[in-house]
């Protein structure tokens, strides 16, 4: 049986988690935080989670566990068919992740760990989160899915990075990254209704405060 190691804070993990559940693949979840350990990084050479230990060995980096997933294991498709429809998919992906969720994880230590980050870190970040939402808006179809008229990877990507954006934003920036967006407001409600996103949702809040007090930097 695959195996998902991780833990339920973690927006990456919870793609995967996502992913198998939307599919209806089994799957035992370790339970593991990202570390530079030696035996962690013996199954993650960079320490991070989520990693899929399958029967072959392990497989790290989020966007290529789904990959993997897509091509192996069966179960309910989150690529469209055509290539020119999984390029659109994967390029939404890769926008979401580069220009959104990486830029907003640089003031993740101020926002959510009470911890200081350099004032020119803070800019640079905004500046690049509000390139990125503005590269979505142009770029995803919300009909209504970010892709189109189904759940796609690019959704996974799009509900588990979006929501820390938009806590960095509204935090560190006053702004609000959805007051100009009504279809990433009327996807983030769709998707909430999803039994599978709400499981996940109720495993994150159950690991949520002992997540934070371990992460606390600041006062
Ligand atoms: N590029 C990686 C990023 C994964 C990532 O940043 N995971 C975080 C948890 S959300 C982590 O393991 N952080 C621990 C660390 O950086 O030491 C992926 O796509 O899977």
């Amino acid at each position: 049986m695959l195996r998902l190691h991780g833990f339920a804070v973690s927006n990456y993990f919870n793609m995967v988690k996502l992913a198998l559940l939307e599919k209806g693949l089994p799957f035992e979840v370790v339970q593991v935080q990202g570390s530079q350990s030696e035996a962690f990084l013996a199954i993650s050479p960079r320490g991070k989670v989520p990693v899929l230990q399958t029967e072959q060995g392990f497989i790290s980096e989020t966007s290529v566990i789904l990959d993997y997933l897509e091509e192996q294991q069966g179960g309910k498709p989150l690529l469209p068919v055509a290539p020119f429809e999984r390029a659109q998919v994967r390029a939404l992906m890769r926008e979401i992740e580069l220009y959104i969720e990486l830029p907003a994880r640089a003031c993740y230590l101020e926002v959510f760990f009470g911890g200081q980050v350099d004032p020119a870190i803070k800019a640079k970040s905004r500046a690049d989160v509000l390139a990125g939402i503005a590269a979505l808006k142009r770029h995803g179809r919300f009909a209504p899915y970010v892709a189109g008229d189904r759940l796609s990877l690019a959704d996974l990507y799009f509900l588990y990075s979006l929501d820390l954006a938009c806590a960095v934003a509204k935090k560190l920036f006053a702004l609000d990254l959805l007051e100009d967006f009504p279809a990433a407001v009327a996807l983030f409600a769709l998707l909430k209704d999803n039994p599978h996103v709400q499981r996940i949702a109720a495993d994150k809040e159950l690991e949520m405060a002992a997540f934070l007090a371990k992460m606390r930097v600041g006062p």
